[in-house]
């Protein structure tokens, strides 16, 4: 269809058409990132012939799109060929576990390998001749049991450990523990890596360490753990909730030894605390990358428009851009996430128009070429006077009930408004807003928001648009700074270099092409905003043709 086919994304990862949804066994090998994906092959919505649909990358932004790598055609898959994980063994050789859905829709683990490793695109995959290797163990549901991890070698028994959620009959979420040291036979390690009640069914687990700089592969923390402590070193635990389905995650210690995950704080576990992203995105996995000793997270960004309008484009759903994780070091209560560096590679005409005073109640277009594809880097500062000056307290303000843009305080809200109306400012006009709003909280400190407001991204009434976002961290002294990735249909922001990110799709009708603008406003009813640096990087695509013919 051709008339929507702006929405389509230059530089986020999508596939020619129909349906993706989660990220599956993202790995470096051979000089290539792979990214496999749910896929159906036969239309833009989910069904129950979810295949492997796989591309690669040298450098995570630019890909090549390759044949389906797995379809469901055994009967222990025939309902689909779902989520999993890579695990790279120190040969080299890499083993793939996923949840087949079987002839009974009953969840099983499955193994497959690359059928010529020395094929560095890894095109052909080959499963296990006695597949499955994993039922669902006594007490757990028959369709509660997916969505297997990486392996970690734990020297401490010299086998691979990986772990798999579930639920139990109470509604808590769980996550179970099995050991292996031929990827054919697994043992449940007894009790429970962790569980919270009330949570429901935790899909796609991840479990690995951070630190505050480089990535860490989760064997090598596993093996300094059993020999110094390991205790520099906190473990992530992500769990996607079904119910809401949101990413949550927490800052925990991993003991190998007594098999379990303890939060930092328990007040902020996974499923009831932090969550990655506060729009949509979901489904994600992480994945260390040996070439550049980091952690990168994807995650699936999906739809929030009509199944109808997907099947009349012939496509759903889009992966977050990859992004780089670390522990805050400042906050230590956070992780930080930020575009993997490579998509600055795709900048070019970048313009300067920081060094602006926004004054409250008002509203500045920016003059750029073309809007729909940009980086945009933004710090703000509130005049200090003005703070003073400001005693609204915050009592309950929460980006999701709040009037976002329009919503008026003594210091905010203030930011963006993206894949707006560029021909005119005005009542109805189609705009995405990112903003900071800061307000007072009882104890006389201030406190921070940052949103997503989608409510007027669209004249189009097919579609879900809410106003999203969170408290976000604000240290003393530190201005405030947002990176914001605009792309066509998705608005994806990293606040205080990636303390929160939120992620909206929008779908303009009218602030399309070259009627898309940037504005910067100010809707505080009485504190200037000072723009201190803002840099706006319009984004080649990454699906460039020469590029491809050269791949
Ligand atoms: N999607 C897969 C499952 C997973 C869910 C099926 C999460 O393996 O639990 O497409 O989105």
């Amino acid at each position: 269809n051709a008339m929507l086919q702006w929405q389509r994304t230059g530089f986020h990862f999508q596939p020619e058409k129909n349906w993706m949804n989660d990220p599956n066994g993202p790995v470096y090998y051979k000089g290539w990132y792979h990214l496999f994906y749910q896929y159906n092959p036969d239309g833009a919505i989910w069904g129950n012939k979810i295949a492997w649909g796989h591309a690669a990358s040298r450098d995570l932004v630019r890909w090549r799109h390759l044949p389906v790598a797995m379809s469901p055609d055994q009967w222990y898959d025939i309902n689909g060929v779902w989520s999993g994980s890579a695990t790279v063994l120190p040969d080299g050789r890499i083993v793939m576990l996923y949840t087949g859905s079987t002839n009974a829709s009953v969840q099983v683990q499955c193994l497959a390998f690359p059928t010529d490793p020395f094929d560095p695109l890894l095109i052909n995959w080959t499963k296990y001749e006695n597949n499955p290797v994993m039922y669902p163990p006594p007490g757990v549901g028959e369709k509660d049991f997916r969505d297997p991890t990486t392996a970690w070698f734990d020297g401490s028994d010299d086998t691979w450990r990986l772990v798999i959620g579930s639920k139990d009959d109470r509604h808590a979420g769980m996550v179970m523990t099995y050991k292996t040291n031929d990827f054919i036979n697994y043992e449940l390690v007894p009790g429970l890596l962790h569980r919270v009640p009330g949570t429901g069914m935790w899909e796609c687990i991840d479990l690995y360490p951070v630190g505050g700089k480089r990535g860490i592969d989760m064997t090598e923390v596993v093996a300094a753990a059993s020999t110094n402590g390991g205790d520099d070193v906190l473990h992530v635990m992500k769990e996607s909730s079904d119910d809401d389905r949101h990413d949550y995650y927490a800052l925990g210690r991993y003991d190998a030894a007594k098999n379990t995950w303890t939060p930092l704080d328990a007040d902020a576990d996974v499923g009831i605390g932090l969550r990655y992203d506060w729009g949509k995105f979901y489904a994600s996995k992480t994945f260390y990358d040996p070439a550049k000793k980091r952690r990168v997270l994807w995650g699936w960004v999906g739809e929030t428009d009509s199944e109808h309008a997907d099947v009349a484009k012939g496509w759903a759903s889009l992966q977050s851009i990859p992004r780089t994780v670390v522990l805050d070091t400042k906050t230590g209560s956070n992780l930080l996430q930020w575009p993997v560096e490579e998509v600055e590679t795709l900048r070019t005409n970048s313009t300067n128009l920081g060094g602006v005073t926004v004054d409250h109640g008002s509203v500045f277009p920016l003059s750029l070429h073309r809007a729909t594809q940009l980086d945009i880097e933004a710090t703000f500062r509130l005049d200090q006077l003005d703070v003073a000056a400001s005693k609204e307290a915050d009592i309950g303000y929460n980006c999701s009930t709040s009037g976002g843009t329009t919503g008026r305080g003594t210091l905010g809200p203030f930011g963006l408004l993206v894949l707006a109306d560029a021909r005119r400012h005005g009542g109805d006009m189609e705009r995405t807003g990112v903003y900071f709003y800061v307000a007072r909280s009882l104890d006389g400190g201030l406190r921070t928001h940052f949103c997503h407001d989608e409510m007027r991204s669209s004249h189009a009434n097919d579609i879900v648009k809410r106003v999203v976002g969170n408290i976000v961290p604000v240290l003393n002294g530190e201005e405030f700074t947002m990176r914001v990735l605009v792309d066509h249909s998705i608005v994806e922001s990293f606040a205080m270099g990636g303390r929160l990110t939120a992620t909206s799709r929008v779908y303009p009708t009218e602030a399309i092409y070259a009627n898309a603008g940037v504005y910067l406003f100010n809707n505080a009813t009485s504190a200037r905003v000072n723009v201190t640096r803002l840099v706006v990087h319009e984004m080649d695509s990454s699906y460039n043709q020469a590029y491809m013919a050269s791949m």
